[in-house]
This record gives C-alpha cells, sequence and structure tokens, in this order.
C-alpha cells in the first residue's frame, strides 16, 4: 500500500534554499538534497520534496502539484495565487521599495506621477500606487532593475533591498517601502484530513525549532545570599532550576532567556554576582 506523502516544493538554487534545506533538517526530516536532483522523498517522514524556481512555486500549491511550499511573502503576493500563508518562517527578510536617482527632488510620493518605473513586481507595485492615488507608467523587468534609471530606461525602481548595497552602489536612494518580506510557509486550501495530520506534525516540529532560535540555555554560578535577585532576572520556561554547588553558599542556576533580551540580561547578572555563565544554543524547544 502507498503511504501517504505531503508533497512540500522549495526554491531549487537562490537565496532560499539553504535556509529551507537547514529547517526540514532541523525538524528530523532527512532526505537527499543532491545537486541538480527535481525530487526527492524524506527517509524519516512522509514528505515528498520538489525543488522548483521561486516565482513557480505558489501555482504548483495553488494547482495541487504540491501540498505546501517555502517562498517569500513577495513572491506570493506578486503571483496572487490562492494559497493560505501558514507561517512566517523568520529567514529571507527584505523588503520590496521603491527608489529613486540621487539627483531626482523627492519630496513626496506625489513625485512619482506621470513617472517610469522599472520593476519585477508589476502587480503589487500597481496596487501600491493605485493605493496612493499615483499615476505612474510601470516598465516590468525581470532582472538586473537597479541599473533601468542609469541606462535612461525609467525615472524611478521598485526593486528588493535587503542590506541597501546595490541601491547605493547604483547611486539609488530607497524613497517608500512597498512591502516587507520574510519567507514564509503556504499550502493550499484544501487539504484532506491525512495531508493535514502531517502537516500539523511538521508544524509542530517547526514551531519548537523556531521556540529554540530564538531562546538560549544559561547556566550561571550564584553566591546564594544574590539568589533571589538573579532569578527574578531569569523567568525562565516555568521558572528557573537552582541547585546547590558542592562549595558551600553558591547554587548553579539554569533558565532559558530570548536571544533580544539576552546581552542586557548577561550584563546585569555579573553585576549581581554571577560567575561562570555558559550560554548554549537550543535544538528544539517544546512548551
Ligand atoms: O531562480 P529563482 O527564480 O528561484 O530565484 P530568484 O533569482 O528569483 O530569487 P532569489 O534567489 O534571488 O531570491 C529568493 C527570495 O529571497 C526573494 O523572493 C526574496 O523573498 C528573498 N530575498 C531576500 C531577496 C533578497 N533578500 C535580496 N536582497 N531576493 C533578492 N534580493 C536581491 C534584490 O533583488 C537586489 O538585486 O538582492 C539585491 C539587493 O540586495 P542588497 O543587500 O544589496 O540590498
Ligand atoms: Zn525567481
Amino acid at each position: 500500500m502507498n503511504e501517504t506523502k505531503l508533497k512540500i516544493a522549495l526554491q531549487k538554487s537562490g537565496r532560499l534554499s539553504a535556509d529551507s534545506i537547514n529547517l526540514l533538517k532541523t525538524c528530523g526530516i532527512g532526505f537527499n538534497d543532491g545537486l541538480g536532483k527535481l525530487r526527492t522523498e524524506a527517509e524519516n517522514f512522509p514528505l515528498e520534496i520538489f525543488f522548483l524556481r521561486d516565482d513557480d512555486i505558489p501555482e504548483y500549491v495553488s494547482d495541487g502539484v504540491a501540498d505546501i511550499g517555502i517562498v517569500g511573502e513577495n513572491v506570493l503576493a506578486e503571483t496572487q495565487k490562492n494559497c493560505v500563508m501558514i507561517e512566517k518562517l523568520g529567514f529571507g527578510k527584505c523588503r520590496l521599495s521603491l527608489a529613486v536617482p540621487k539627483s531626482f527632488d523627492y519630496q513626496t510620493i506625489a513625485n512619482l506621477n506621470n513617472k517610469r518605473i522599472a520593476t519585477s513586481y508589476p502587480n503589487v507595485l500597481s496596487r501600491f500606487l493605485a493605493e496612493n492615488n499615483i499615476k505612474a507608467e510601470i516598465h516590468t523587468i525581470s532582472g538586473s532593475v537597479e541599473i533601468a534609471p542609469g541606462i535612461g530606461l525609467a525615472d524611478a525602481v521598485c526593486d528588493l533591498v535587503s542590506s541597501g548595497s546595490t541601491l547605493f552602489t547604483n547611486g539609488l536612494r530607497e524613497v517608500e517601502t512597498v512591502l516587507i518580506s520574510e519567507a514564509i510557509l503556504i499550502s493550499r486550501s484544501n487539504l484532506n484530513g491525512e495531508l493535514q495530520t502531517i502537516l500539523d506534525k511538521l508544524l509542530f516540529r517547526l514551531k519548537a525549532v523556531r521556540a529554540a532560535r530564538q531562546n538560549r540555555y544559561i547556566l550561571l554560578n550564584a553566591p546564594n545570599d544574590k539568589l533571589q535577585e538573579i532569578t527574578a532576572l531569569l523567568p525562565g520556561i516555568k521558572s528557573p532550576t537552582v541547585m546547590p554547588l558542592a562549595e558551600t553558599g553558591w547554587s548553579s542556576i539554569h533558565s532559558v532567556i530570548n536571544e533580544n533580551d539576552f546581552w542586557e540580561i548577561v550584563e546585569q547578572l555579573k553585576a549581581k554576582g554571577a560567575e561562570g555563565i555558559l550560554v548554549l544554543s537550543i535544538d528544539q524547544m517544546i512548551e
């Protein structure tokens, strides 16, 4: 009997590929992602993996060729396919922005009226311009959008930005954010019961991995007369674990802290007399 498998579409080669593959592997799903593979099956989870161009993923998912997929929010927004966003994945972060040459006297978005804007995102851009009552000419090009003003093809561009260095080296200035994006897990809307059960199992693991990435395990030694003050800084999952050290008057404290608060808390812990602070990354965290 054929086992039911959930079909997932990942980007074949590009900015989201390595992180997408790593995410599944950190979820304990083993598979061969050798070069040039178009399709593979997971060894220890009912999952079939397709490697595709990112732009095609929403269509494959909405058509039911794949059940779920990982793409940038920018791609889903542009292709306007009938897919559901299930989960933000925390990588592939970027923004779709409007940018103009440094010589462009840009004051407000109204300055884009009657201008030519080059982009690979005509649908997202035309919605944004309509919402802002701007009438501009959209020139759709598929790559190297940033060179369009320099060669006289456009007055402005609408392109993805992460560090901003591409815009900078092309003499462009970012003036409006059209869309904020990161990699997301998408699904078709009508998964049957069996596939939904597999997806729920995958989501359970994804959430454990995401929670773990946002937290650190911390161990430290504290003088007993400072225990109360130190444990107050460390909420932990329920509360911190406190164990006596072999040396009298000292305890070992174990806890979990959020990576955003990490440095600030470590400084406060040291100020309160904590010693031997160890910080470990967590693989999975199930609350
Ligand atoms: O071959 P395929 O069609 O699958 O890949 P692709 O070439 O269309 O996409 P790819 O691999 O470049 O990007 C995949 C996804 O990564 C995008 O859809 C975004 O969701 C996300 N992402 C995150 C980015 C960037 N950051 C990014 N910086 N995609 C593209 N860029 C480009 C941008 O277009 C510009 O040319 O990088 C340049 C700007 O980078 P900075 O750092 O100089 O600002
Ligand atoms: Zn693409």
